[in-house]
């Protein structure tokens, strides 16, 4: 698949700072130390509905990720999956009776377009769970092979006690562990299974379900968990930096992927650290898609809200908290917005040094965008009190806050 366009990302004067971030599998911080080339796998949509802003404030999370890395002259390798099939997308496309290709196709369109407007930077791979059917195959193959997956009527199992590390990504006991696993995409109660837990790697074809040959398996379909795994160490290999998502994919999605991974390799953590942002709720519930409680990126824009003004609703928000969205977030955000524009507007205003220094630290401890936006306020006001006789200050910071925040003044 392709993805979506890149916005240029402005070279700062001065040295970035090494990240440090939560890995929820230390359950602490940790600084990562990447190679000249870090590396990022970002768990995509399932697109059966528009872009929320929940969606939208976990992949701004993983953009600044990249955007503090950058900032150290290291180049990123992004990856990115669409998981264009899995029962969700299957039952949607029934519901309303729609091709399911064509709906997993038109919310990857509006997904592309929001993600360029709001300046997200675009993974160089961005893969969908189809296409990467011929190399999950032979991954569910080798588990099978190695005793870590077993048949159950046709289906492919992954065997949870087949890894010792199992659980040291979520740290959630068995009963949490159990409730997750129904809620999420899992089948906790289906009879015959070695341990409840297993999740399904390759599902046996249904009547009136889509499949596609899947060798020594038979016809069938990708389970979810493999299919990030597979199209991770296809495009990253083992110890990659990073591996991020909504923080309700940590059980059981992230430990199932590490399990998988570990099953196939001998190795533990798939990811140097797992990294999960916070759930964004609406009316006081979690925004999702099987609610139908959701804000759209796409309608904002149409109705004329300035991409710039959403990215900044979203970095006002630590992206570990749980936050709610709230019409009083937008106007702060447009409020704030408007400020930030008038005070760069000038030729020349206070010394952008300090500030550029204060956004670098704000964002390397634990990408605290709050933080940074407070500095910018500060500049801002001190710009419309006393002004400045720096020259250029102003374009230093369109820069700064475009380049570490992705927001264009
Ligand atoms: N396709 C899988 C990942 S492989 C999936 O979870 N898709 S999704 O469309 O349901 O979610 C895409 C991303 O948005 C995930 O990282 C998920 O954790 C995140 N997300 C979903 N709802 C919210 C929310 N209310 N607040 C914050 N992030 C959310
Ligand atoms: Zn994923």
């Amino acid at each position: 698949m392709h993805a979506w366009p890149a916005s240029e990302v402005p070279a700062l004067p001065g040295e970035g700072r090494d990240l440090r971030i939560h890995d929820t599998a230390t359950g602490g911080l940790v600084t990562l130390a990447p190679g000249p080339v870090a590396r990022i796998y970002v768990c995509g949509i399932t697109p059966y509905d528009a872009t929320h802003m929940g969606h939208a404030a976990t992949y701004n999370a993983f953009d600044l990720v990249q955007r503090v890395w950058l900032d150290t002259k290291r180049q990123v390798h992004y990856v990115q999956n669409v998981t264009d099939v899995d029962d969700p997308l299957l039952e949607r496309a029934e519901r309303d009776g729609i091709d399911w290709v064509a709906l997993a196709e038109k919310e990857t369109v509006l997904f592309r377009e929001d993600m360029t407007a709001l300046r997200m930077l675009p993974p160089q791979h961005y893969i969908g769970a189809v296409e990467a059917i011929p190399g999950i195959v032979p991954l569910v193959e080798r588990l099978r092979d190695a005793g870590a997956a077993y048949e159950l009527e046709g289906d492919v199992y992954f065997s949870v006690e087949s890894d010792p590390h199992f659980g040291q990504v979520s740290h959630l006991d068995a009963a949490a562990m159990r409730l997750l696993s129904a809620e999420r995409g899992g089948d906790p109660d289906r009879p015959g299974k070695k341990n409840p837990l297993d999740p399904m790697l390759w599902m046996a074809a249904r009547a009136g379900e889509p499949s596609w040959d899947g060798a020594s398996l038979g016809r069938g379909r990708p389970g979810w968990h493999i299919e990030c795994v597979a199209i991770a160490l296809d495009h990253l290999g083992m110890g990659f930096d990073v591996q991020g998502g909504g923080s309700d994919l940590a059980f059981p999605h992230h430990e199932m992927g590490a399990s998988h991974a570990q099953a196939l390799t001998g190795e533990f953590p798939m990811a140097k650290a797992y990294v999960h942002a916070g759930m964004v709720a609406l009316d006081g519930e979690k925004m999702s898609k099987s609610k139908g409680n959701l804000v759209f990126v796409s309608k904002l824009r149409y109705d004329g809200i300035d991409p710039a003004a959403i990215r900044l609703a979203l970095l006002a928000h630590h992206y570990r908290s749980d936050w709610e969205w709230t019409d009083q977030v937008l106007q702060d955000a447009v409020a704030r917005l408007d400020a930030w524009r008038a005070a760069v507007s000038r030729p020349d205003g206070p010394s952008a040094d300090a500030l550029v220094e204060e956004i670098r630290e704000a964002l390397s401890n634990d990408l605290d965008a709050p933080a940074a936006l407070a500095a910018v306020d500060r500049w801002a006001v001190l710009q419309g009190a006393q002004g400045g006789t720096d020259e250029g200050a102003p374009g230093v910071v369109s820069r700064a806050v475009d380049a570490l925040l992705g927001v264009a003044l």
